[in-house]
């Protein structure tokens, strides 16, 4: 892999930010297969009709037919963390990525919120920058700040001293996701990734920064070290969802946290195509079930304060829209379009009111999410590490209750 293995890649056109023309990246992992092998669980029937994947197919079973599932879906990002004591146990004495790295610790975190919670997907516990430490950059997690790098990518020379990414690096991943699969049964593994703006601004900043003007000066400044750059995190980050989907993800999620920083112009002119490219490495992946009908990995694409660009949030290659807690679902269907279905997004802060607050604003979320084609229930970003599980546990028995009750 090079770094300027997207030079061809063609410009998204400001005025409407379309996306034109994005060619699959030159080198292709894992080979070039888009066959998911056939004892993939969305292969094999196990997650194919399940709750979660019919509501991210727009309420269509594999049969492409208009259905009902037997309860409204709901996972929560950041499930798998901070707010379980379990998990709070077991993490104790080895660093964030070690963990990430640990196919037993990893498995077993993933499916902690799921035996507990009772939700409808698990979400791979891992991070976005792994395939960073994959690639032998010298990044870690400090506790109560985030990512930080040793040292941070801020011109021509650092991009192009960028390592390449050996797939054989994925194989704690797939060992992990295959261990995890073998437990979940008929409840589906969401894989994710960055996206290629959001793991930037970390590369660029060297840890979390509020406005991320690292980045947005490098966009305007020195627009082909960007290019190079975004270019580089959308085949790394492509390649991790790929490794995850291989490896038995029914799901895959593209988190563009912070493109919420950028003004549509700069998301249409400077992001939205590597976003594209990400997605690129796993769109056409598909296999044939038993019974002969085609299935792909759902491609939900999330960020925070993304309300004006979550149009072309979907132009770059999502079926499902995730939308935060800053947006009505009724607006969000306004700008997306019915037929696009959404996923959110249920205010984290509610966490913490009492619970006919709480209630009250579930069901108008589920009442707003119901112009959409299909709805999966979430927060609108991830869960405070100080909310009480318990509350959690109830929000999901309240989504499953008025699923059936209507
Ligand atoms: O349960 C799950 O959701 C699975 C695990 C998961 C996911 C999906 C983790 C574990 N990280 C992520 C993605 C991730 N990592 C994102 C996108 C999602 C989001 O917006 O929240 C981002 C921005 C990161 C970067 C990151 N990693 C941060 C944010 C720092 C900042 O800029 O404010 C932090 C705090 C981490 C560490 C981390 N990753 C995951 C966990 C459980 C933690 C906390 C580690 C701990 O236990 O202390």
């Amino acid at each position: 892999m090079t770094s300027g293995s997207f030079a061809g890649m063609a410009a998204s056109s400001p005025a409407t930010g379309s996306v034109t023309a994005v060619p699959r990246a030159a080198a292709r992992s894992q080979g070039s297969a888009t066959q998911l092998p056939a004892e993939h669980p969305l292969v094999s029937g196990l997650t194919a009709d399940s709750p979660l994947l019919t509501q991210y197919r727009g309420g269509r079973n594999t049969a492409g037919e208009i259905t009902r599932p037997h309860r409204r879906p709901v996972w929560f990002m950041r499930q798998a963390g901070r707010s379980l004591p379990e998990y709070r146990a077991l993490r104790e004495g080895t660093t964030m990525l070690d963990s990430c790295l640990d196919p037993k610790l990893a498995s077993e975190i993933t499916l902690q919120p799921v035996r507990r919670h009772d939700v409808d997907a698990a979400i791979f516990f891992s991070d976005i920058v792994i395939p960073l430490r994959l690639a032998g950059i010298d990044v870690e997690i400090q506790p109560g700040v985030g990512p930080v790098l040793g040292t941070p990518v801020r011109t021509r020379a650092d991009v192009e001293a960028l390592p390449t990414l050996d797939d054989a690096a994925f194989a704690p991943i797939t060992e992990a996701i295959g261990r995890i699969v073998a437990e979940l049964g008929s409840t589906p593994l969401i894989g994710f990734a960055g996206a290629p703006f959001t793991l930037a601004a970390y590369m660029v900043e060297g840890r979390p920064s509020r406005d991320h003007l690292g980045p947005r000066t490098m966009m305007h400044a020195d627009p082909e070290t960007w290019k190079a750059l975004a270019s580089w995190a959308a085949e790394v980050s492509g390649r991790f969802m790929r490794a995850q989907l291989m490896a038995g993800a029914s799901a895959a999620q593209l988190f563009d946290s912070w493109a919420g920083s950028l003004g549509r112009e700069d998301y249409a002119r400077h992001v939205q195509a590597h976003s594209a490219a990400a997605f690129s490495h796993v769109t056409g992946l598909d296999g044939t079930t038993p019974e002969g009908h085609r299935v792909t990995a759902p491609l939900i694409h999330f960020g925070t304060g993304t309300g004006e660009i979550l149009d072309l949030m979907k132009e770059a290659g999502a079926d499902v829209v995730g939308v935060d807690y800053r947006l009505n679902l009724a607006e969000a269907t306004r700008r997306v379009g019915p037929e696009t279905p959404l996923q959110g997004n249920i205010d984290p802060a509610l966490l913490r009111a009492d619970w006919p607050v709480l209630e009250a604003h579930v069901r108008e979320v589920i009442a707003a999410g119901s112009g959409a084609a299909g709805h999966v229930l979430n927060l609108g970003h991830g869960v405070p590490p100080e909310t009480d599980p318990e509350v959690l546990t109830r929000v999901v028995s309240l989504i499953h209750e008025i699923g059936n009750e209507d």
